[in-house]
């Protein structure tokens, strides 16, 4: 039901899916049951006239019962949540597996700037696809990315990828993703990073592998343009990228 609000766009957006469920049905059937049973005790035991008040000390085995009897299965369901958790927990952020691409998000207020390595597969070289607000992947590969902040704390979060990372100034967390749909997904900032907080907002376009090694043939060579431009600041008619 879930991916019918919103799609699931990564390996692990399933099993998220399925942790939130179980969650929702663990919480949800007690949550029922509790308030069941609060309103009918109310009623039940209500005030009535000549009826006088009980006094009950709750020391009685069969009294005791109504506490010991949900407490033990609460406990038992507890145990189980926790193993689902641990289960995801280990599966999406204690593995990595290995890296088809590298790309480098770097958070700011209030923009998102993602860096491609280029064909060379290294960061920080002149060959390097910037974008602003844009991210490009490609479907069925896998990403690890390293997430940075240049001032304040923020967070990735692409929410058809189930996918959502602190960005603290200061550290460089390294996640991953496999995209497993094509199409074009949101990605927000789910940490409050300043007044334009709300409009942090950037798209994820995933693409299959002809759309984006045509995409990056594109912008690579914007890339090795403005490379060109910036060693060669005399020539006037050197051409400048397109924008991005
Ligand atoms: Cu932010």
């Amino acid at each position: 039901m879930l991916e019918h609000y919103l799609p699931r766009a990564s390996s692990f957006a399933g099993d998220i899916d399925q942790l939130v469920w179980i969650i929702a049905w663990i919480v949800g059937v007690w949550f029922v049951v509790v308030e069941v049973m609060f309103f009918w005790l109310m009623f039940r035991f209500r005030k009535k006239p000549g009826v006088p008040a009980r006094y009950i000390t709750g020391k009685e085995k069969h009294l005791k019962n109504w506490i010991n009897i949900p407490h033990n299965i609460i406990l038992v369901l507890d145990v189980l949540l926790i193993v689902a958790a641990i289960r995801v927990w280990v599966l999406i952020k204690q593995t990595m597996p290995p890296a088809d691409h590298t790309v480098k998000v770097m958070a700011q207020q209030w923009a998102w700037t993602f860096t491609d390595p280029g064909p060379d597969g290294k960061i920080d070289t002149p060959d390097d696809v910037r974008t602003t607000d844009e991210m490009h992947v490609e479907v069925n590969k896998t990403y690890h990315f390293v997430l940075e902040s240049m001032d304040v704390a923020h967070s990735f979060f692409i929410p058809a990828f189930r996918l959502k990372q602190d960005a603290d100034p200061g550290r460089a967390y390294t996640g991953w993703f496999k995209p497993t749909k094509t199409g074009t997904f949101d990605i927000s900032c789910a940490e409050i990073c300043g007044i334009a907080h709300g409009v942090m907002g950037a798209k994820l376009v995933v693409e299959t592998t002809q759309e984006h090694t045509a995409w990056m043939q594109a912008h690579a060579a914007d890339a090795a343009t403005a490379d060109a431009g910036a060693s060669a600041p005399t020539d006037s008619t050197t051409a400048q990228p397109a924008s991005q």
